[in-house]
């Protein structure tokens, strides 16, 4: 399985933006197009539904060495195998990620969702695998939400020691601005899930990401 370390692009399948497509083949997409992690976020799905789907596409995300994470649903990580989970603010106060990693096991991935420097400062102290930090831009995926500043990423790029995704409204259009912001990996979810070629859409945030950092790094 992929380390976190070398995870630059989250990809997700989101519920919300299935439509009639087959989950599996949007797997298949989003692991032809490079990407290194991927989440499965369905808000309004039944856990038989969730747990349904993670069946289907488990197989494929281990055949690449691709960590598969569930959103919010810890014990249904555990029973279906899953690779890890991902915990926003508000679970952690009922789920602490000790807790998680106790039902999980050692190997397991255990995420936090944070929206400020000092979350992702104290989300250090519960030693997650990774934090997510945003959203960065406002974003039809999470309706309503207010976009923190971009400076903020580059503050917890430079102060906190734990693998940081940034989050919210990234698209190729201001990805560079992300990574000239302090972005070292980035989670994308409707840039990819709704375009038109979800591999090729996959692989060109893979491909700048890695083309940019490269670049800083020369
Ligand atoms: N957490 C912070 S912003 C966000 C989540 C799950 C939504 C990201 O979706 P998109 O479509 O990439 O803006
Ligand atoms: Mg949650």
């Amino acid at each position: 399985m992929r380390p976190i370390a070398d995870c630059r692009l989250y990809g997700f399948l989101d519920a919300a933006y299935l439509g009639t497509r087959d989950p599996a083949d949007l797997v298949h997409q989003l692991l032809a197009g490079g990407v290194d992690m991927i989440q499965l976020r369905a808000k309004t799905w039944s856990q038989d539904d969730i747990a349904a789907i993670v069946r289907r596409v488990l197989p494929l995300t281990r055949t690449a060495g691709v960590p598969l994470i569930i959103n919010d649903h810890v014990e249904l990580a555990r029973r279906v195998g899953a690779n890890g989970v991902h915990l926003g603010q508000e679970d952690s106060e009922s789920m602490p990620v000790s807790a998680a990693r106790a039902q999980l096991g050692p190997s397991a991935l255990v995420g936090v969702s944070t929206h400020s420097l000092a979350q992702a400062r104290a989300a250090e102290a519960l030693k997650p695998d990774y934090i997510g930090i945003g959203p960065l831009f406002a974003t039809g995926t999470k309706p309503g939400v207010a976009p923190i500043r971009l400076g903020t990423l580059g503050d917890v790029t430079r102060r906190v020691a734990l693998p940081a995704f940034a989050i919210g409204g990234i698209t190729l259009g201001n990805l560079p601005e992300v990574i000239r912001n302090g972005g070292l990996r980035v989670a994308v979810v409707s840039a990819i899930l709704c375009a038109a070629d979800v591999a090729a859409a996959a692989r060109a945030f893979r491909d700048s990401i890695h083309r940019q950092l490269n670049r800083i790094r020369s």
